[in-house]
């Protein structure tokens, strides 16, 4: 059955062969009768040769920018020198004038006492003070007195009288200095000294 319709199908080619062979015949015919197509030289379109399109070269966009140097302006440091702040303060002149301390103590004259007695002065040296008073009080069984000089030599100064026992004599001295005395009455026995003091 197959091989049958291989052979139809094989006629059928041969037969379209045979067909295709006619017409070559034919058109063979066609190209004797008619003249060789001579170009016509004024329809010669010479074509002008198409430029190559050679395309301009194109320039690297190399964008060269400005460079972007921002110069800012110079931040002058505005170094404001202020003056010096010679705050020249007037001299602490604190000349407080205090009053001179002129400290007249008037000290009230102080008494003192030398008792007198067989054979001494007691205290034998009394230290005072200028306006001070000394008073010598006979505590003795004796009379006694008190006579300005180094024992036994009387100076001519001041003497007080013989003043008996349990009488008493003062005296105030004024000027600093030392005072020697003794008992008139009884010479080289009984010396005493005062010192006075400023
Ligand atoms: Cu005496």
């Amino acid at each position: 059955m197959l091989s049958r319709h291989r052979t139809n199908v094989a006629a059928s080619l041969l037969a379209a062969a045979l067909l295709a062979a006619g017409c070559g015949t034919a058109a063979g015919d066609d190209a004797a009768s008619n003249p060789p197509s001579t170009v016509d030289p004024t329809t010669t379109t010479t074509q002008t040769p198409e430029s190559p399109t050679t395309a301009p070269p194109t320039t690297p966009t190399t964008t060269t920018l400005p460079p972007t140097t921002t110069t800012l302006p110079p931040t002058t440091t505005t170094t404001t020198t202020l003056p010096p702040t010679t705050a020249t303060l007037p001299p602490t002149t604190t000349t407080t004038t205090q009053p001179p301390t002129t400290t007249t103590t008037t000290k009230p004259s102080v008494t003192h006492t030398v008792t007198t007695e067989e054979y001494a002065m007691s205290p034998g040296t009394l230290v005072i003070k200028a306006g001070d008073t000394v008073r010598w009080t006979n505590v003795g069984n004796m009379d006694h007195d008190i006579t300005s000089g180094v024992d036994p030599t009387p100076d001519g100064g001041w003497a007080s009288p013989t003043f008996a026992p349990g009488e008493s004599w003062s005296r105030t001295f004024d000027t600093p200095g030392t005072y020697d005395y003794f008992c008139s009455l009884h010479p080289y026995l009984m010396p005493g000294r005062i010192v006075v003091e400023p």
